[in-house]
């Protein structure tokens, strides 16, 4: 299954690593094979190259347009060698075999995303280069295929090992395919843009790996890429193995920039996932704090506060001072040295923040354990979230408030309530899509008192967090992901004091909730729209 590197086609527009990889095929006495600039780059290099136009007996032409597409490059290419036939064949035309192709692309998206003319970006769809990948990929039992210069440390240990292995091609193969399949999907996008459609729905075959905009419609077939970024010292435990892959135009924690700390760990990269998701999103200066992928603490910053982050992260941290010891902290605004102070002296696993001022960076680099990342403003939302469950993926549009208007919220039980209860509520109701399902959330003063997520029933989300709350509880507001099946969860609220909730509605025992709202005077409204958050 070893198959010896003898014959080279090399044709290259990024020639990163190139010389080098020459210089080992060479030194192996590999004959190289090349066209138009990259032969020129080998050439000067010292390295002996046969240019394509002498192997096919026919000039690059059309400017460059036609360089490889010939059948002397495309029969040495796809000549299966286990056939003695395909072996006659190539004799009879006088075509030698082709066992390693090295190819990249044009580059398409570098030029789209340089602002080129459409006459300039047409110029770079590459024809001839995917034709040498496809056919190279479709043979990989007989010809390696290397699409990124990644694997030229690949190709040099194959070369010391006296050839390609079949499971290497066939990996190679694989990576080949979707290179070419991820290209088209590129081209098929900015054609699609310039006629005004959305690219995902006319390519068939989005949601990319350049985009995260969400499709018009979802695509019948979904190409997903992403690159391998980092190998996870373990997964979720430590009998797991992980790594971390990216997407190319990700905006998200996988992107966030590391100033300081140990390595991020699997579990680190999901609570901050859960962290940016909870705090990013609100306009307000805001912080949360996440332990399991829920937040024991969200908080907004006081108007008047000298310093808002701090203030907001001084108010998170009151809210479950117990479960913050190893949070993960997100925080929407430039981390302080006022907040930095108060962090210091909490067992803090990672912080995200936009930026922080440097006082605050020096001081809290003396942490070694506390990992510190940056991540702009914006950031931390996808298009079109994706996962993955077994044989297969979900696709969904992300859960924001865009489009929040408190104008729409309905009022179902007693009195139209003020100002301050109107945006304790909105700030309720927000913070309550980043608790997991059943979620109920207690605010008071722009701060959680006290969550209770993650069970599965209602009630006993509301007599969590009551109890987390403890004497917090009697005047704060509550907030419910989604509405109460039974009176019997709203009742342990009002019990506890709350003096308003904001539920979506929708129950076919609204009537028994409402009674027991306005029994109590407790205030209610209903929103049309619920949060779950599985
Ligand atoms: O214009 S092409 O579509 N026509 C071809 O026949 C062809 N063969 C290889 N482009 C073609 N290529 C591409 O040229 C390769 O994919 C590579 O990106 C590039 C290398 O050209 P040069 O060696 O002149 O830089």
């Amino acid at each position: 299954d070893t198959v010896p590197i003898s014959r080279a086609l090399i044709s290259v527009s990024d020639k990163t690593g190139l010389v080098e990889l020459v210089q080992a095929l060479a030194g192996a006495g590999v004959e190289i094979v090349s066209t138009g600039s990259t032969a020129k780059t080998i050439a000067e290099a010292g390295v002996a190259v046969t240019e394509v136009s002498s192997v096919t007996g026919f000039p690059e032409s059309l400017d460059g347009r036609v360089k490889t597409l010939h059948p002397g490059v495309h029969a040495g290419i796809l000549a299966d060698l286990r056939l003695e036939s395909h072996k006659h064949q190539l004799a009879e035309l006088g075509i030698e075999p082709f066992d390693l192709v090295v190819v990249n692309l044009y580059p398409f998206r570098e030029t789209v995303a340089s602002g080129a003319a459409a006459d300039a970006v047409i110029e770079q769809i590459d024809i001839g280069g995917p034709a040498l990948v496809r056919a190279s990929a479709k043979n990989f039992a007989n010809v390696a295929i290397v699409v990124s210069p990644d694997r030229y440390d690949d190709v040099k240990a194959a070369l010391a090992a006296g050839g390609t292995g079949l499971e290497m091609r066939r990996e190679l193969a694989a990576q080949a395919f979707a290179h070419t399949a991820s290209y088209d999907t590129a081209v098929a996008g900015w054609f699609a843009e310039q006629l005004g459609t959305s690219g995902a729905s006319a390519a068939g075959a989005s949601i990319d790996d350049e985009t995260t905009d969400a499709p018009a419609g979802f695509p019948d077939v979904l190409t997903v890429t992403a690159r391998k970024a980092q190998t996870l010292r373990y997964g979720e435990n430590s009998h797991q193995q992980a790594a971390l892959y990216t997407r190319a135009a990700g905006h998200g924690i996988a992107q966030a920039t590391q100033l300081h700390g140990k390595e991020m760990s699997y579990n680190n990269f999901v609570d901050g996932d859960a962290a940016v998701r909870a705090a990013y999103d609100f306009a307000e200066p805001a912080v949360a704090i996440i332990k399991h992928a829920n937040p024991c603490g969200i908080a907004l910053a006081d108007a008047d506060a000298p310093d808002a982050i701090a203030s907001a992260h001084a108010k998170a941290h009151a809210c479950d001072p117990v479960s913050a010891y190893g949070g993960v902290i997100a925080a929407n605004r430039t981390v302080t040295l006022a907040m930095a102070e108060t962090v210091k002296d909490i067992f803090t696993e990672v912080l995200i923040a936009p930026a922080f001022d440097a006082d605050a960076l020096e001081l809290l680099s003396t942490k070694k354990n506390l990992r510190l990342l940056t991540l702009p403003e914006g950031y931390g939302r996808e298009g079109v979230e994706l996962r993955q469950i077994s044989g297969g993926l979900l696709a969904q549009t992300p859960d924001v408030f865009d489009d929040f208007d408190r104008s729409r919220w309905t009022l179902a039980a007693g009195e139209a309530a003020d100002e301050a209860t109107l945006a304790d509520l909105e700030f309720a109701w927000k913070a309550c899509r980043s608790v997991k399902s059943n979620a109920i959330l207690l605010a008071k003063g722009g701060a959680s008192v006290g969550v209770g997520m993650g069970q599965v029933n209602r009630v006993d989300s509301c007599q969590l967090a009551v109890t987390r709350a403890g004497d917090r509880a009697a005047g704060s507001v509550a907030a419910s992901d989604a509405f109460f099946p039974f009176a019997d969860g709203a009742e342990v609220l009002i019990q506890a004091g709350v003096s308003a909730i904001v539920q979506p509605g929708g129950s076919v025992r609204d009537a028994d909730v409402i009674a027991a709202a306005e029994k109590a005077g407790v205030t209610m409204y209903f929103t049309g729209e619920r949060h779950f958050f599985h």
